[in-house]
């Protein structure tokens, strides 16, 4: 009997092992699974994207569900896939898409800022032709059964641009979220939209209709030359019975036009909520051949849009019909400790709020690359704009990555001036507008 219970109790031990070893294998599998696989893109990728030296092709890795980060070596890359009408890069599911990589880098935090751009273009066709580009460079849907898309996806460190429809929304990026259930709110961080045209949202389109919503968070990236032969130059923001609130932080706004309203942006809210804010903002000279250089702003008197402005620049917009910064329907909206060259706006029935405007010249300079991923203009460095944000709404850096404050306040707009240079021509140098 004891020998047959010994037996007994080795065969129990050995099955216990079994089941034990059979778990950690499991548990191990699933451990890696849980991890990030980075999955590595070029040009002329044509291999399991596994590494920097087998990398993959762009499309393949978005549509690999194996792929939840990529990374993207400097280059420029152009849709080859029909994604509903047009050719789109397209991103269905929760994923985050790095750029700006020379191709040997083993961190993100390795990436040389600006010296290696990855660039998504919608240039396709006859590359001196625009009728045939693509109508969104990137469509990135929150709709789908493989997961909303949150600020838990990023998209950072790209030049956008080309895109081109005169009949659709957003050249640049269609992100919807378009019904009840659907988010599409990524965060966009580090790029530059450039040169994009739509009917409405040249470079972005924001579709929170149908009880859905889309509201990036957007930062440290610019938007300049793109163009609506509606309205929005810039976004578009649509709401009907949904949301499409987006934040921007520290970004830059410029010559971005409109042949009808919204230089910038146009909010759409009907029976839903467009309640955009902008932190840390330069909006310079853009434009619309109508009406709102900055905002068109469409809601409902029950449910009027809201829009906030914060430390900011807005200077030398303009609009030819009337007010050079709001055209809107029943919306309110506030600019608050802001530079602004032009009077509050006001509108029929409409009072907005303009708390401790700034109304000496900033003394922009020119638009161009002062550093960081992304083209920006640097106040005069003894200027409105230097010393006088307020602290609390103040990010941590800038939008080249500088360390926000230099000295003791940070400066309006998207960027901070070195604290060097504002010592320097306070000692009396003569400043250069550039
Ligand atoms: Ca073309
Ligand atoms: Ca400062």
């Amino acid at each position: 009997m004891q020998k047959e219970n010994h037996n007994n109790s080795a065969v129990y031990t050995h099955k216990l092992l079994t089941i034990y070893f059979i778990f950690m294998v499991v548990f191990f599998i699933n451990n890696a699974q849980a991890q990030n696989s980075i999955c590595y893109v070029s040009e002329q990728g044509s291999g399991d994207g596994l590494s920097w030296s087998t990398t993959t092709d762009l499309t393949t890795a978005l549509s690999d569900i194996n792929c939840n980060e990529i990374w993207v070596q400097s280059g420029i890359y152009y849709p080859s896939e029909i994604v509903g009408d047009t050719f789109s890069f397209l991103i269905d599911r929760p994923l985050s898409i790095y750029g700006g990589f020379l191709g040997d880098e083993t961190t993100i935090a390795q990436r040389i800022p600006g010296q290696y751009p990855s660039i998504l273009s919608g240039n396709i066709g006859d590359p001196d032709e625009i009728d045939d580009n693509s109508e969104h460079v990137l469509y990135i849907d929150g709709s789908t059964s493989n997961g909303i898309i949150t600020s838990a996806s990023k998209i950072d460190g790209f030049t956008i641009r080309d895109g081109y429809s005169t009949n659709t929304h957003g050249g640049g990026i269609y992100c919807n979220g378009n019904g009840a259930g659907s988010v599409c709110s990524p965060k966009l961080n580090n790029i530059n939209f450039f040169n994009n045209a739509a009917y409405g949202g040249g470079a972005l389109y924001n579709d929170g209709n149908n009880g859905g919503e889309s509201s990036p968070l957007v930062q440290n990236s610019t938007f300049a030359y793109n163009t609506a032969s509606y309205s929005g130059g810039a976004f578009y923001n649509q709401a009907n019975t949904g949301t499409s609130s987006p934040l921007f932080e520290n970004v830059t706004f410029y010559a971005n036009h409109a042949e009808v309203a919204g230089g910038v942006m146009y909010a759409g809210s009907f029976n839903g909520d467009s309640s955009p804010t902008f932190i840390h903002v330069t909006f310079y000279g853009n434009s619309s051949e109508q009406r709102g250089g900055l905002f068109a702003i469409a809601s409902t008197t029950s449910r009027p849009s809201y829009f906030t402005v914060i430390n900011s620049i807005v200077w030398a917009n303009t609009a030819v019909i009337e007010h050079p910064l709001v055209v809107n329907v029943s919306s309110r909206g506030e600019f608050l400790n802001t530079a602004i060259d032009v009077e509050c706006p006001t509108y029929v029935g409409v009072k907005y709020t303009c708390t401790d405007t700034i109304t000496a010249d900033p003394k922009m300079g020119l638009f161009k690359n002062n550093g960081g991923f992304t083209l920006t203009l640097l106040p005069h460095p003894v200027a409105s704009a230097i010393g006088v944000g307020i602290v609390a709404e103040c990010p941590d850096s800038d939008q080249r990555g500088m360390v926000r404050p230099q000295g003791e306040a940070c400066d309006l707009g998207a960027v901070e001036m070195k604290i060097s240079d504002e010592v320097i021509f306070k000692n009396g140098f003569t400043a250069e507008d550039d």
